[in-house]
This record gives C-alpha cells, structure tokens and sequence, in this order.
C-alpha cells in the first residue's frame, strides 16, 4: 500500500471532498465504541485521534488508502449517544452526518460498530432503523472483543444474531483494536471483506 492520509476533517457538509470514483466506507456507531480506533488498524497508522472520554470525533474525517489493490476511503462519524451532550450539540450532529448519510453518492457501505460486550443498544437499533429509511447497506463489526474471553466469542455472536434482530450485509466480524501483544483480531479479515464488497459492487454497475 502506498500509506494512507487523511484528506480532510469536515464540520460541515460544503467541505466534504469531491466525490470523484472512489468508494465509501463509513463507520458509525456510539461515542467510544472504537470507531477511530478501529479505522487506525485498518490503516495501521495513527492518524485519527482516539479519546479516553466520549465526544472524541466532533468532525467527519475522509482517510484515503487501499486494501487489496482497491481504492477507497474510510469515512469517520462523529459518535452519537453521548449523554452529557447538550442539546444544539446532539442537534449539529444529526445535521452533519444526516446531510452525508442522506446525499452522498459513493457511500457504498456503512459498518456499525457495537460494543462486543454490550450487543445493539436501543440507540443502536435506531441508529439501524435511520440508516435503512435512507436505503443504506449496513455492516456489523463487532468491537472490543479482547474485553470477552475468546472462547466465548462464538456463543455471544450467535446469541446477538438469534435475538436483537440486527441488520447486517453480512456474518458480522468479531474485532479488536487493541494493540498490545497478541489482541489485535479480525482487521485483516475486515479489510478484505470491504475489498471484496467494493469489488461485487462495481461489478454489479
Ligand atoms: N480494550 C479495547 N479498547 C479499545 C478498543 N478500541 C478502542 N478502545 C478504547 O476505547 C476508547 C474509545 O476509542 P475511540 O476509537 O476514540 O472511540 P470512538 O468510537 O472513535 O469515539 P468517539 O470519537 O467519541 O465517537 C479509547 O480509550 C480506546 O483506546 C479495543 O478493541 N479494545
Ligand atoms: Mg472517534
């Protein structure tokens, strides 16, 4: 890969990037589930800020990279669900990301980041059911998993998809971003199902 960079950080909707050809890859989810994080691994760089407390992300970033010899951009939401965020704060950030999540034409795929300790809280399930009035793929990627015990990843997985009714494209991927000795899990695999999605999607056109 040639290294990836960030093309720009948006406060609002006039300073998005051209859209030119390349594909979109968002990822929304609530604040601290890992959003930045997860997008630095796939990077493997550290280029968005990842925050202690939630509200981390105020703007949304656009980085531009390749995976697999596709080219792309993974596009960082700032996180919804913040409790102590006032109520112009929560208003601003319906108006940022619906005015991306509602007009952008290269957005092919959202990824929806859950807390793999927590499954789909009820802002997660309306954050799936505004996601789907705008006719949006959505994709779930599981986060924080070194937080349960690996042997136990299998029945916790299956016990979210028999029971919370989640919308996917697809099995949703179990991931971890933490980069101490042996944690990190289900980056590569992340980045190879994009690439191929973006693939199946161009193909399809
Ligand atoms: N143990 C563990 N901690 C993680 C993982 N991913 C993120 N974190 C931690 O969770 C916190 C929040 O991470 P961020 O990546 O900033 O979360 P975010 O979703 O971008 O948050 P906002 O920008 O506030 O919406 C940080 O302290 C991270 O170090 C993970 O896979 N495992
Ligand atoms: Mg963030």
């Amino acid at each position: 890969m040639a290294g990836a960079f960030i093309e720009a950080s948006c406060f609002n909707a006039a300073k998005f990037p051209a859209e030119s050809e390349l594909p979109e890859i968002a990822f929304a989810g609530r604040s601290n589930v890992g959003k930045s994080s997860l997008i630095n691994a796939l990077l493997n760089a550290k280029l968005a800020h990842v925050g202690g407390t939630p509200g981390k992300t105020r703007s949304i970033n656009f980085y531009k990279t390749e995976f697999n010899d596709v080219k792309l951009r993974l596009v960082d939401l700032p996180g919804y669900g913040y409790a102590s965020r006032s109520k112009s704060e929560r208003s601003e950030w319906l108006k940022l990301v619906s005015a991306y999540i509602a007009q952008r034409k290269n957005l092919i795929l959202t990824c929806h980041l859950v807390d793999f300790r927590h499954g789909l809280l009820a802002n997660d399930k309306e954050l799936q059911e505004w996601l789907n009035s705008y006719k949006r793929d959505i994709f779930v990627v599981f986060t924080k998993a070194d937080k349960i015990p690996k042997g136990k990843w299998r029945s916790t997985m299956q016990n979210y998809i028999m029971t919370q009714g989640l919308y996917s494209v697809n099995v949703p991927i179990i991931t971890s971003s933490e980069n101490s000795s042996g944690k990190r899990a289900g980056i590569d695999e992340l980045k190879n199902f994009l690439a191929e999605f973006i693939k199946s999607k161009q193909q399809a056109n």
